[in-house]
């Protein structure tokens, strides 16, 4: 096996940025592509990805360490010879004798290109409508508007940051290039945008080039590229552009703004990684409420799950909770906020008055998962779809394979099989693997399945991750496993996040079908009978078979009724010949 060095890619323009996350420690397997590190300039943060698959044997770097490229941040034993990417290049180290040394691919989103941007030559001041775009910010394509951090009214300062964006390994803050007063707000939450896109529209002083001071009847777009101002009498908005160094045309160059200061926040926003950001919002979790235990004060995913621990437990409740005055589950019990909805008072009853009776306070997990299935029952326009899969021949399948298999300890039920069967139908129906986003549908391209588990204090809905990824065993093993945990209280919060798509099965228990309540942000789920023997007519002759009552809710607004019908049609083909999965 050889000895890999994982160096610190081409960062751009920036010279020393310092280790504020790691994200990898010795003995971990880690995968191409996979974060190693968070480095943070005064301008943005991004996530160092290994360029090859491995297990770590040694970091080199520790937190606050300054790197720059060229830097080795840990060594690897590669995974295996294919995963060397100059292993021919160096056979001598592929005996082991001294680390091969790869520097790692630049990191996708590397925010230094305009970030760095030198101060931009002295700013004129103009008046009138000034529309503020987004500036070079380098090799981002369809980065997403995480963070709005100013609102229709706010005065602002030249470089004051309008947004926070985000790519998969890197946020940063767009500033402003002019100061005024906020008009316009152009993008939201969710949004994704690229160089040039507009973003405000000011009103007031605005440091513009000479040129741009002229008076412009229609907005003066303030955009960080190469073109020569332009001052156009039309409507169109006017170009004011600069290059990233100062010249005549320039005007304050974007990205000069610190992202995340370390120590604290930044306009109010929270001290954390990209990553740390996006499991934040997988989970609901209010980062800025999070108290972050890294270096500075820094946010780090192990404080996120703390931080629900702690609200799950009671110990801690959310800002929102708090303002409400009542438990962070939302009363789930006594009809929530009926009257917010303009509903009549839940009924109060004496029921001593008819009979003894015994009190009991609900436990929390299903005080917090009573209020998340109000909402959603209420929120989703949901429609059930019932249907029946023949699984004769399956069941004959799955029984002979647990047979085979006893020895070793191996036991596979219907549901795994239904797992796999779902990650087909859903990707041949995308839609069902999708979320709303305000008025756009976010389609996964991941298969991370959910599945309720009963357990003694509550419905728990642990997630096999990559189902598309797992055979029929893994995804039995792992079940087996998450749903001890559930019953035994022990699941993390990453357990039970990131679901595209949920199954909830039954068919232990018993009955024929049932209305199951989407578990949002999802958009639809899929409920599971027991099932039973019926007499089916194949065209000549009742014949006996094993059936199995499928029931799939589907939220309207995403979903139409065809497709929920097309979707339950292709799982029962698929269920009554599982080698269509191959297909
Ligand atoms: N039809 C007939 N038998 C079935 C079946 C089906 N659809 N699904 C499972 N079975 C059988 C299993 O084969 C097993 O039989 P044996 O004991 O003879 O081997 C038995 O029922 C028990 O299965 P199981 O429930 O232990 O295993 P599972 O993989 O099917 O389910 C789990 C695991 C964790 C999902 C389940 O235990 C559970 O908690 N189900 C409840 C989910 C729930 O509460 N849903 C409602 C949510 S809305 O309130």
């Amino acid at each position: 096996m050889a000895l890999i060095e994982v160096q610190v890619p081409d960062i751009g323009d920036l010279d020393e940025v310092a280790v504020i996350e790691l994200m990898v420690k010795v003995g971990d397997t880690v995968k191409a592509e996979q974060s190693l590190i968070t480095v943070e300039s005064d301008k943005a943060s991004m996530e160092i990805p290994s360029s090859t698959a491995g297990v770590v044997k040694e970091l080199r770097v520790a937190l606050g360490d300054k790197v720059k490229q060229g830097t080795v941040v840990l060594v690897l034993e590669a995974a295996g010879a294919d995963s060397v990417p100059n292993q021919a290049a160096a056979p001598a180290n592929s005996a082991g004798a001294a680390p091969v040394s790869v520097a790692v691919p630049t990191p996708a989103a590397v925010p230094v290109t305009a970030a760095v941007a030198p101060a931009a030559a002295p700013a004129a001041q103009a008046t009138g409508p000034i529309a503020v775009r987004v500036p070079d910010i380098g090799d981002f394509k369809d980065v997403a508007v995480i963070e709005l951090l100013v609102k229709v009214g706010d005065t602002i300062k030249l470089e004051q940051s309008l947004m926070t964006v985000e790519s998969d390994k890197a946020s940063m803050e767009i500033p402003s290039g002019a100061a005024g007063v906020v008009k316009e707000i152009k993008v939201k939450l969710g949004d994704t945008v690229n160089i040039g896109d507009l973003v405000v529209i000011l009103e007031g002083v605005a440091a513009v080039t000479t040129a741009a001071t002229a008076s412009a009847p229609a907005p003066i777009s303030v955009l960080n590229t190469a073109v020569a101002p332009t001052i156009s009498a039309g409507a169109a908005p006017v170009s004011v552009a600069s290059a990233p160094v100062a010249t005549v045309a320039t005007v304050a160059p974007a990205m000069a703004a610190p992202a995340h200061a370390p120590g604290g926040t930044t306009l109010g926003l929270p001290h954390a990684s990209p990553s740390v950001r996006k499991f934040a919002r997988e989970l609901g979790v209010p980062l800025n409420e999070v108290k972050g235990s890294g270096l500075k004060g820094r946010i780090t995913e192990a404080d996120v799950q703390g931080f629900t621990r702690s609200v799950m437990s009671g110990a801690v409740q959310t800002l929102a909770a708090a303002a409400q005055n009542k438990p962070a589950s939302g009363g789930a019990g006594s009809g929530g906020d009926g009257a917010a909805l303009g509903l009549i008072p839940w009924p109060k009853v004496d029921f001593a008055k008819f009979g003894a009776i015994e009190r009991k306070e609900m436990s929390r997990i299903k005080k917090i998962s009573g209020a998340n299935l109000l909402r959603n029952a209420i929120m989703i326009p949901a429609v059930t779809n019932h249907d029946d899969a023949d699984i004769t021949d399956l069941e004959a399948f799955r029984v002979l394979t647990n047979k085979e298999n006893e020895k070793a300890g191996i036991k596979v039920t219907m549901l795994a099989f239904l797992i796999k069967a779902c990650v087909a139908a859903l990707k041949k129906y995308p839609e069902f693997n999708s979320s709303l986003d305000g008025d756009a549908i976010i389609y996964k391209q991941y298969f991370h399945i959910g599945f309720a588990a009963d357990t003694p204090n509550g419905l728990m809905v642990p997630v096999i991750k990559d189902a598309d990824k797992k055979g029929i065993f893994q995804i039995s093993a792992e079940m087996g496993e998450l749903a001890k945990k559930a019953r035994d209280g022990k699941l993390s919060p990453a357990e039970m996040s990131g679901a595209s798509f949920t199954i909830s099965s039954l068919g232990g228990i018993g009955g024929r079908y049932f209305t199951p309540i989407i578990n949002a942000p999802e958009v639809a789920i899929l409920g599971v009978c027991k099932s039973q023997m019926e007499p089916v007519w194949d065209g000549k002759a009742f014949v006996p078979r094993l059936m199995l009552p499928l029931s799939l809710t589907w939220d309207h607004r995403v979903i139409d009724g065809a497709a929920a019908a097309r979707f339950n049609v292709y799982l029962a083909q698929i269920l009554g010949d599982f080698r269509r999965v191959m297909l």
